[in-house]
């Protein structure tokens, strides 16, 4: 039985743009170009309402980790949904998924976290993530610690709170008042900066801005730091070695909290099963979503570290926040399906020793092409920046164009990625093999031709 009536494409297309408002969409564009309807995936492969097969080196958004077509997720979501489709964590009540998925977690995590909150997505876990660092303040009997400090083009999310803590322009000129009580300071972007600096004095340079904002704002008002181990939406920023340790340097020190949201790194894409992991950093409290189930179910959640916990639970009281959707069971059983694959598949020493060592070196080799600047990967994230003198770096004239072009011609001829700005950045199924990753290189390469012979002209 279908849902749905077999509909052809332009019928498909003139339904959407009448009807259907899309995230981070104008509208009008999408009125004239038309939506692409995706309507079946497999492995790293999406098909489009009319068959054509793109190679999705995205990961849909990030998060399809596993890779489409997994029935054994199907499965344990249909066997959820039969057996307890819904029943809320609120009022002493809990389900055995999100018992299950909160013990998984544990033993994926590292060993200060013992519990978790759930959410329902990646920015409801950034809301729940400040409503916790609050708490844990005011139990503590310093209420006036709520600044929390966050970085320029780093990406949280879209709700209030998320777009807040968030340090994206466009997001922050619209919609506002934001939230009070964040401040920000810069990215650790070493190809955007004036490149005078090694990386790694570049990191520590980057990371004692942190130093200066906790001393101009006092101590006393400052409640935490959060950061992505690397940006994402912001451009795959990889920080110098030196940043991350430095940031946690400058956390202890001043007694502040050490958050690092895993929205995109966590589970598995940069080869440790969190950033913090790879980065060898010990944070306060993680947020996660998407690759929690590879994006076949929502699910988002913040691992809760014991110090923080146990001051909640001993002191607080009752803790004020929840959604409807926190510990879904058909989610969470998800989650539970999700995480044994990873492990059984051995997907994460994969990445680190494998698949992602096979793509960085095809990746690296894009940088012999005239129009890039810079590749950079860890595990199987990475950019590339796209320049019109790759001997001084210069950017093209007109800022965003040249990513564009990129992605357009990318997309119709076979392949998804992402531009950000001039930044072309990829995040594929941590399941893609060898032959997809040349095939992925190999059209990348002629997207580079393309947009060099449309820059250039
Ligand atoms: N934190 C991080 C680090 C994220 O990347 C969120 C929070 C919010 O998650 P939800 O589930 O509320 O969307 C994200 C989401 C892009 C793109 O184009 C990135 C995200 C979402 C949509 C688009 O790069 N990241």
């Amino acid at each position: 039985m279908s849902l749905f009536e077999d509909r052809s494409k332009t019928d498909w297309q003139s339904l959407d743009s009448d009807h259907y408002l899309h995230p981070f969409t104008d509208h009008k564009d999408l009125g004239k170009k038309k939506s692409r309807i995706i309507a079946k995936a497999d492995g790293v492969y999406i098909y489009d309402i009319e068959g054509n097969e793109i190679l999705d080196a995205m990961s849909g958004l990030w998060c399809v980790n596993i890779g489409y077509g997994r029935k054994e997720l199907a499965d344990a979501a249909a066997d959820q949904l039969n057996e307890l489709p819904y029943y809320n964590s609120f009022f002493q009540c809990a389900n055995p998924p999100s018992i299950e998925l909160a013990k998984t977690l544990k033993q994926v995590t590292q060993s200060q976290f013992n519990r978790v909150f759930y959410t329902g997505s990646g920015s409801e876990s950034i809301d729940t993530m400040i409503r916790l660092v609050r708490r844990y303040w005011e139990v503590q009997d310093q209420p006036n610690k709520k600044t929390i400090i966050a970085r320029k083009n780093a990406y949280h999310g879209s709700t209030i709170a998320g777009v807040s803590l968030g340090g994206m322009n466009p997001m922050h000129s619209q919609g506002g008042p934001l939230l009070p009580a964040i401040e920000h300071i810069d990215q650790p972007y070493w190809f955007g900066s004036d490149r005078t600096l090694d990386h790694d004095e570049f990191g520590l340079k980057m990371a004692s801005q942190l130093e200066e904002k906790i001393l101009e704002l006092g101590v006393d008002n400052v409640a935490a730091f959060v950061g992505e181990p690397i940006q994402g939406a912001g451009g795959v920023i990889i920080p110098p070695d030196t940043y991350w340790p430095e940031i946690q340097r400058i956390c202890n020190h001043y007694g502040i909290l050490m958050i690092t949201d895993e929205v995109i790194c966590g589970f598995g894409r940069l080869g440790e099963w969190f950033g913090a992991d790879h980065f060898q950093i010990k944070p306060d409290l993680m947020t996660f979503a998407k690759g929690v189930t590879s994006g076949y179910l929502p699910l988002g959640g913040v691992m809760v570290s014991d110090k923080v916990s146990d001051a909640i639970v001993d002191k607080g009281g009752e803790f004020a926040h929840g959604f409807t959707y926190s510990g879904h069971p058909a989610s969470c059983a998800v989650a539970i399906e999700n995480i044994r694959i990873i492990d059984d598949e051995n997907l994460i020493s994969r990445t680190k020793n494998d698949i992602g060592p096979y793509l960085q070196e095809k990746w690296c080799s894009l940088n012999e092409h005239p129009i890039v600047g810079e590749t950079r990967m860890v595990g199987l994230m990475g950019a590339m920046e796209l320049v019109s003198n790759k001997d001084n770096y210069e950017r093209f004239d007109d800022k965003s164009s040249a990513g564009m072009t990129f992605r357009d011609f990318a997309v119709n001829n076979g392949l998804v990625m992402r531009a950000v700005g001039d930044s072309i950045v990829t995040s594929p199924p941590l399941i893609i093999s060898e032959k997809e990753v040349d095939e992925l290189i190999e059209k990348a390469w002629r997207c580079l031709d393309h947009t060099q012979s449309i820059m250039q002209s």
